[in-house]
């Protein structure tokens, strides 16, 4: 059948199982945009490309599909990149389709015309330039099936206003993806398995390190099973948290840079590193030389590029980690291991009683408080969509989840203005579930147009503001590692309150610390957005902390007598 271009893009979304888009119209994708009348497909229209991109990146995250972002050419698409590189450096699968100048104006630098390919080049795991109507339907299949295989990632479409306009036959079943050179579906050899049996098997002091890869490849089960079968505990990296339930009695915590202290000990002390999903960030190891010097290292990875790439390892399992979980799992067998529970537990000490939520009311509130009850309230079943700074190492800290998929926040690139959009595309993907936003006073400003949005959506999501009148995570780095000269960090707030009201939102500001559950309490039931303005303590710190480069066990301690962490072992 003849289709145009422009509805050949709805159709090829529809027939990929797309409900929702999120977009922003311009002249070269309007015929596009003319198109949508005849879809089915929900358009969401953002207030800037970056929320777009972030809102199909926490759609993405909260659901396991693939998030789809739509901009027009030049500064539509430019504004994109940065939630393109904030999804590839999470391995978030989105498919970005944008508008490019008619094909015989390129290269003529026409009115808002970007190569937003080669922008895009180090940012995308592909990305594709179309001039044709032809091959506009084979490309989204492509591009569908390279965001969310393998590895997954971001992909951008670019698509010239002709190749929208322009008529060809449609066809789906002739347009499947042709793609010899990419081959995602990679497993380990037999011997690898017996050798990464046979470390299992004779290590002492075992650890697992549990990263974004359980989640993205739907083996938090299997990974339960490992734990408990071998009896291994389970640290978790930033983006691993809810890989398995922080109720679980082998679950450590976080480890790295903020990572509690005994995790980093326990890591530092292993003879066997199980690494399953995650790629030795710097965050997570601190000084490459000194990390964990006597472990043997297992590496279950499904990118053969990020092998050996940080941390040398004795035995790489390249391939799907369900897959390789499943044939590994039938030959671990169990172990005792009482010296090293032992051990960790002594390396806990007074730490695993976080005594900020034992100490009298002093009038102060701090951003522990806000998360704690927030924890408490939603029992650690919700979504929490963290911005970058302080508080989103706080809520790695202080919010148990229980669940996979629960903690929504850019890891990676660490992208300041993540967090509410990705939670409106989170909870566009989960409207089921309860979404919290827990956003610093700074990075909230670089979205937070999307409050409109996000009131024109009519979606019941909370916000936490953490607003402690500095930019609170480079605030801290002044503090500690240059003199406190605090230059450029003190931020002049507008009043949230009265700012979310403009937006039609429910809002309201605490800063005692009595008045949080209670607050907390009447935004869950309150029919529709609410935003919280928690005024806290201006200059907390977030304890403890491996300074950049460090070793990972020498940790800045939290200063008795507020909060005492655990000691060196
Ligand atoms: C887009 C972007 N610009 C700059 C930074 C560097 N940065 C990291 S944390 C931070 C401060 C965040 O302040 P705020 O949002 O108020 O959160 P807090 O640390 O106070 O919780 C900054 C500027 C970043 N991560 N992202």
């Amino acid at each position: 059948m003849m289709k145009t271009g422009a509805e050949i893009i709805w159709e090829c979304l529809e027939r990929e199982g797309v409900s929702v888009v999120f977009g922003y119209p311009g002249g070269a994708i309007l015929p596009t945009y003319d198109a949508l009348k005849h879809s089915s497909i929900h358009h969401v229209l953002v207030r800037h490309e970056q929320g777009a991109t972030h809102m199909a990146d926490g759609y993405a995250r909260a659901s396991g599909k693939v998030g789809v972002a739509i901009a027009t050419s030049g500064p539509g698409a430019t504004n994109m990149v940065t939630g393109i590189a904030t999804a590839m450096m999470d391995s978030s699968p989105i498919v970005c389709i944008t508008g490019q100048v008619g094909s015989k104006l390129i290269g003529s630098d026409a009115f808002q015309e970007t190569d937003i390919t080669g922008v895009t080049l180090p940012v995308t795991k592909h990305n594709y330039l179309v001039t044709h109507a032809s091959e506009i339907a084979q490309t989204i299949r492509e591009a569908f099936y390279i965001a969310k295989s393998g590895r997954p990632g971001p992909v951008l479409i670019d698509i010239t206003k002709d190749a929208q306009q322009s008529s060809c036959e449609f066809d789906w079943e002739g347009a499947k993806p042709q793609l010899p050179g990419y081959r995602p579906d990679l497993s380990p050899e037999m011997d690898e398995y017996e050798k990464a049996l046979e470390l299992i098997h004779n290590s002492k002091r075992p650890v697992i390190l549990a990263g974004h890869g359980i989640m993205m490849s739907g083996a938090t089960r299997e990974v339960i099973e490992l734990a408990e079968r071998a009896n291994i505990p389970v640290a978790l990296t930033l983006l691993g948290i809810g890989a398995l339930p922080a109720s679980h009695p082998l679950n450590l915590g976080m480890m790295g840079m903020h990572g509690e202290a005994w995790v980093n000990h326990t890591i530092q002390d292993a003879d066997l590193l199980i690494a399953l999903g995650m790629r030795f960030d710097d965050r997570v190891t601190g000084n490459l030389s000194t990390y964990a010097p006597g472990a043997k290292k297992i590496h279950v990875e499904i990118d053969p590029s990020e092998i050996n790439k940080n941390v040398k390892v004795d035995v790489p399992l390249v391939g799907d980690l369900k897959d390789v979980l499943d044939q590994l799992l039938p030959e671990v067998e169990a172990r005792e291991r009482i010296e090293w529970f032992d051990y960790i537990q002594k390396l806990k000490g007074d730490a695993a009683v976080r005594d900020i939520q034992n100490l009298p009311d002093n009038g102060h509130l701090y951003a522990a408080h806000v998360i704690n009850d927030i924890w408490q309230q939603t029992h650690g079943h919700a979504i929490v969509v963290t911005d970058v700074g302080q508080h989103q190492m706080w809520e790695a800290q202080y919010y148990k989840h229980e669940d996979p998929r629960s903690l929504i926040t850019s890891g990676g690139l660490g992208t300041m203005g993540f967090a509410l959009p990705a939670a409106i595309g989170a909870k566009m993907a989960r409207p089921d579930a309860e979404v919290w936003v827990v956003v610093g006073d700074g990075g909230f400003q670089m979205t937070m147009p999307e409050l409109a949005t996000l009131a024109q959506e009519k979606l019941k999501i909370h916000i936490a503001i953490i607003n402690n009148g500095y930019l609170g995570m480079v605030r801290q780095w002044q503090e500690f590692f240059y003199e406190r000269n605090y230059q450029a960090t003190p931020l002049l707030n507008p009043d949230f309150v009265k700012l979310a009201e403009a937006f039609g939102i429910h809002a309201v500001k605490v800063d005692q610390r009595k008045d949080v559950i209670p607050t907390v309490q009447a935004a869950r039931e309150h029919d529709g957005p609410v935003l919280i303005d928690f005024q806290v303590e201006q200059e907390d710190t977030v304890y403890p902390m491996v300074p950049a480069g460090a070793d990972l066990h020498r940790m800045i301690r939290r200063p008795s007598p507020i909060v005492e962490t655990a000691t060196d072992a």
